[in-house]
């Protein structure tokens, strides 16, 4: 199942310390060198030579390999689904992002012009000193590309990586449930009772436990988005990260189940949850909607609200009651999105 795209990208060194490192491993090649060369008749010119150009090849071939790396797995931000493309813009902005991917690119192609450029030079050198010249000039343009060119770029993306590879992995194809409602009106729970599965918690932006992801199959996909402290203010006071990382959650929603808890246990009164019911009508405006009354096992405390002709079924997720009617309701649901996106869900 195709998750988090951005799963795979490799971690982004920082410029000096990636030049370090590359530095060391060139002496290391050129000593390796040196030693192959031991006990042969070869001559200083070609022993000059040949280390230099192993320098150079090493260096080049390593910052090449390293930058192309980072790019090619990097998934392309214009094909990326709506709900990841928002979450880029939320946590690195896309631009800011392609500009990154393009700097990096060009010092990966630019370290294969200075292996070529300067490894045709090096075998051509008069002398030992021409050539551990010329070895010089190569190095210091890769390093120097990779500070001035790159520098910024593998800096910034070293910061937002960790940050994209710890989005929610989600299948923005599946049929998607987001779970809506105040604080302890029972959303976990639920989630748990329809699922059955473990949820996968994910970080998301500006919610701090983040969201969890559950799944499963009976008989069509089902995946399904817990929001804790998400969907429970009021998107008119949210600030502008707030609002997009709202719309990444209405890009992959295909049915919102609003929780009412009508015992009012969760702390809210009847009143304020059901404002924020429809606010959050008012976000997912075409999204297919079910309000769900939880704790219907608590009898002395439960009341019917008055939900102005809403369709709503009432469960409990402690007894079990009016799971299997939510559930049948959430796969008719389905079947209608899999029959639509022909596919056989
Ligand atoms: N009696 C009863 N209690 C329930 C039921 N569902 C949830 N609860 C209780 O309500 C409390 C809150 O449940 P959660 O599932 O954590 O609520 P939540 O909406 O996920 O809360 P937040 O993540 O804090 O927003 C817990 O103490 C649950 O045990 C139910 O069907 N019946
Ligand atoms: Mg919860």
């Amino acid at each position: 199942m195709p998750g988090n795209p951005f799963q795979d990208v490799p971690d982004v060194p920082d410029p000096e310390e990636f030049i370090d490192i590359v530095h060391r491993r060139v002496e290391r090649a050129a000593e390796n060198q040196r030693k192959a060369f031991r006990g042969t008749r070869a001559g200083d010119l070609t022993r000059a030579r040949t280390i230099e150009l192993v320098r150079i090849n090493t260096a080049c071939q390593m910052v090449q390999d390293r930058l192309w790396e980072i790019v090619r797995r990097t998934p392309n931000l214009d094909e990326l689904h709506p709900f990841y493309r928002e979450l880029v813009d939320v946590v690195a902005g896309v631009d800011r992002m392609k500009e990154a991917l393009a700097s990096i690119h060009k010092v990966a192609k630019l370290a294969r012009l200075i292996r070529e450029e300067y490894g045709e030079k090096v075998k051509r050198a008069r002398d030992p000193r021409e050539a551990a010249e010329i070895r010089r000039q190569a190095l210091g343009r890769l390093y120097s590309a990779i500070r001035r060119k790159a520098g910024d770029a593998m800096r910034f993306l070293r910061d937002v990586v960790p940050e994209l590879k710890e989005f929610p992995s989600v299948d923005p194809e599946l049929f998607t449930v987001v779970i809506a409602g105040c604080p302890n009106v029972g959303k976990t729970t639920l989630m748990s009772a329809i699922t059955g599965s473990r949820p996968r918690i994910a970080s998301y932006p500006f919610t701090t436990k983040g969201i969890q992801v559950g799944y499963t199959e009976d008989p069509y996909p089902l995946q399904v988005l817990d929001t804790p402290g998400l969907l429970d203010r009021d998107p008119d006071t949210m600030n502008e990260i707030e609002r997009k990382a709202l719309a990444a959650l209405e890009h992959v929603a295909d049915a919102v189940l609003y929780l009412i808890d009508p015992t009012e246990t969760c702390g809210y009164p009847l009143e304020h949850q059901l404002s924020l019911l429809e606010r959050l009508e008012n976000t997912f405006r075409d999204t297919p909607s079910l309000v769900v009354l939880t704790k219907a096992d608590v009898e002395d405390l439960w009341k019917e609200p008055d939900l102005d002709g809403r369709e709503a079924v009432a469960v409990s997720a402690k007894t079990g009651e009016g799971i299997k009617e939510l559930k049948e309701r959430l796969n008719d649901m389905a079947r209608g999105y899999y029959r639509r996106a022909g596919r056989p869900g």
